[in-house]
C-alpha cells in the first residue's frame, strides 16, 4: 500500500483500525480519501492476523462530515482519484462484503455521506458527544441506497424519513433509543470499548461470522441497484443550479434558497 495522507491505518492484536485523518474538513472525504479507504478495508480483508476492522474519525470533533465541500465548490467534483472515478459506491460495497465484523467508532459529528457510513458498518459505537444527521437536501446532493432504504431498515420508515426530509442533527441518547447505535460511552472510553468488543467477536468462529455477516446481507443485497440508480441520478443533479446553490450556500455559510427551484420538482 503506497503513502497514506488522508487515512490511517493499525492493526492492534487482531483489530484493524481505519482512521480517517483530516480533522481540520471535520474528516470530510474527497476521492482521494476514499481511494485510501478501499485499500484499507481491502487489506483488512485479505489479512489473516485481522478478525476485526473499526472505523473512526480523528481528534474528538467529527467520526466524518460526508464528501469534501469544500473541495467541491472549488472543482465542481470531489478531486482527482487514481481511476478517474470518485468510488464512494464501491466503498460502500466493500464495508458490506468484507466478509469480518465492521464496527464504527463514533467519535463526533456522523454527518451526511459520513452517517452512511457508520450506518453501513456491522455495528456503531458512539461517544456520548456524537451528533447524527443527513444534509444532502440542504447542500444540494443525496445519498439514496443504503442511506435511505438501509436506514429505514436500522431505524424504521418514518424515522429514516424524518432524517432524509428535515436535515435536523440528533444527539447520540437519540441514536442509541432508535436503535441507530448499539451502545454509548463517555468519549474517553470509546477506544477501550471497542477493543472489548472486539475481543469478544475475536474469540468466535471467523468463518461462522462470515456467513452470518454474508446472510444479513443477503436480505438487503438488492438495495444496492437503487444505490446505482441513485448516484446516477446524483451524478446529473449535481451539475444543476439547484445543487449549486446547496454547495455554494454551505462554502459562503449562508442559508441556501431553494425556491426559484421549486418548479422542476413540482413538474
Ligand atoms: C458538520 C457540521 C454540522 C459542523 O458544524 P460546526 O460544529 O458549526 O462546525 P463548522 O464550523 O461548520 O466546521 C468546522 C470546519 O470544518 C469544515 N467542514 C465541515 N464539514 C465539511 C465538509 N463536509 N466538507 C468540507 N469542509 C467541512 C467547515 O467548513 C469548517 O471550516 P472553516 O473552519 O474553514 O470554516 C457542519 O460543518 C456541516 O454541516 N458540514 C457539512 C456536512 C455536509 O453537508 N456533508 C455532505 C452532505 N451530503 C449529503 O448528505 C448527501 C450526499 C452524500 O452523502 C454523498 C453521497 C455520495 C458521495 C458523497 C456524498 C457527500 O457526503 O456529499
Amino acid at each position: 500500500m503506497e503513502e497514506l495522507t488522508d487515512v490511517r491505518y493499525e492493526v492492534e492484536g487482531g483489530l484493524a483500525w481505519i482512521t480517517i485523518d483530516r480533522p481540520e474538513r471535520l474528516n470530510a472525504f474527497r476521492a482521494h480519501t476514499v481511494d485510501e479507504l478501499i485499500a484499507c478495508f481491502t487489506r483488512a480483508w485479505a489479512s489473516s492476523d485481522v478478525g476485526v476492522v473499526c472505523l473512526t474519525g480523528a481528534g474528538d470533533r467529527a467520526f466524518c462530515t460526508g464528501g469534501d465541500q469544500k473541495q467541491r465548490a472549488e472543482t465542481g467534483d470531489y478531486g482527482p482519484s487514481a481511476s478517474g472515478l470518485f468510488e464512494v459506491e464501491r466503498l460502500h460495497t466493500l464495508i458490506r462484503d468484507i466478509p469480518k465484523p465492521v464496527i464504527a467508532a463514533v467519535n463526533g459529528y456522523a454527518i451526511g455521506g459520513g452517517h452512511v457510513l457508520h450506518v453501513l458498518c456491522d455495528l456503531s459505537i458512539a461517544a456520548d458527544t456524537a451528533r447524527f444527521g443527513q444534509t444532502g437536501p440542504r447542500v444540494g446532493s443525496f445519498d439514496a441506497g443504503f442511506g435511505t432504504a438501509y436506514l429505514a431498515r436500522a431505524i424504521g420508515e418514518k424515522r429514516a424519513r424524518e432524517v432524509w426530509m428535515l436535515c435536523r442533527q440528533y444527539d447520540a441518547a437519540t441514536a442509541e433509543r432508535w436503535g441507530l447505535v448499539n451502545q454509548v460511552v463517555p468519549p474517553d472510553e470509546l477506544r477501550a470499548e471497542v477493543r472489548r468488543w472486539a475481543d469478544e467477536i475475536l474469540a468466535l468462529s471467523p468463518t461462522a461470522l462470515r456467513f452470518v455477516k454474508q446472510s444479513f446481507n443477503a436480505d438487503t443485497d438488492h438495495i444496492a441497484g437503487t444505490a446505482k440508480l441513485a448516484f446516477s441520478g446524483l451524478g446529473l443533479f449535481v451539475e444543476s443550479e439547484e445543487a449549486v446553490e446547496g454547495v455554494t450556500a454551505f462554502a459562503e455559510k449562508r442559508p441556501p434558497d431553494f425556491a426559484p427551484h421549486r418548479a422542476r420538482a413540482s413538474a
